[in-house]
């Protein structure tokens, strides 16, 4: 059975979700980089084995990130998933990795990489977000993309509301991404391309608002 290790920054409701999911792989172990991640306790609720590697305590980000690929290696992964995950990664853990680190982010990328996203998609009067799992690459938030969920904006939404409804999606896509990479139905192929085997499409569209 594949080997998957998860990276968490905080709460942890994608941890949840993937657990929850029952995924065809063995979750080997939960990385934090904050000894104060509320996801910590769900790791340990579930008796899988977690490491904290603290950001504050290396001097810079090679050393920092040196650190955290020796936590990591030590749970021999096929998999590593970024879930709220929010140290930006060097060049060199991200190639360390290729293939097999992936991350969940919270808009419909290639819009709103980076932080704050659903503020900025409320700023600019966006009427579908979402969510995207897809490949880490050194260039932030632009790495060859899995699979994605869109939710509409509804006139009334706060940043909260819309987060959410967000986050609910993230809940659906990053157990069905992992169970994909499990199983070898993707692949991240020669060119940096995700390559599906065999996989049937569907076509409808989300129109948002709806028409009349
Ligand atoms: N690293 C690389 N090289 N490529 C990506 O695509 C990455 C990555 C590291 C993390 C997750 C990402 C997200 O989903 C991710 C993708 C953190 C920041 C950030 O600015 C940006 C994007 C993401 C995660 N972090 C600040 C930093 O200085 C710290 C912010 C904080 O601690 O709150 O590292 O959005
Ligand atoms: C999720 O919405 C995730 O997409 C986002 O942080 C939240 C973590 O929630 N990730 C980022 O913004 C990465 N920069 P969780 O800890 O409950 O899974």
């Amino acid at each position: 059975m594949k080997q998957l290790v998860i990276l968490i920054s905080g709460r942890g409701s994608n941890l949840q979700a993937l657990l929850d999911a029952g995924l065809p792989c063995r979750i080997a172990a939960v990385v934090s980089n904050r000894a104060d991640a509320e996801g910590l306790d769900i790791a340990r609720a579930h008796d899988i084995p977690v490491a904290i590697v603290e950001h504050r305590d290396y001097a810079d980000r090679d050393s920092f990130d040196a650190a955290l690929a020796q936590a990591i290696d030590a749970f021999q992964p096929d998999i590593v998933a970024l879930a709220g995950f929010m140290r930006i990664l060097s060049n060199g853990f991200v190639s360390r990795y290729h293939g097999r680190l992936i991350n969940i982010h919270p808009s419909l990328l290639p819009a709103y990489g980076g932080l704050n996203t659903h503020a900025r998609a409320l700023q600019d009067g966006v009427w579908i977000h979402g969510c995207t799992v897809h490949f880490v690459t050194p260039d932030l938030d632009h790495g060859p993309i899995i699979i994605q969920a869109a939710v509409p904006v509804l006139r009334d939404d706060t940043e909260q509301i819309l987060a959410a409804r967000v986050l609910s999606q993230e809940h659906r896509i990053y157990p069905q991404a992992i169970k994909w990479l499990c199983s070898g139905k993707i692949i991240l192929d020669e060119h940096d391309r995700v390559k599906f085997m065999n996989r049937e499409q569907s076509g409808f569209a989300l129109v948002s608002p709806s028409l009349e």
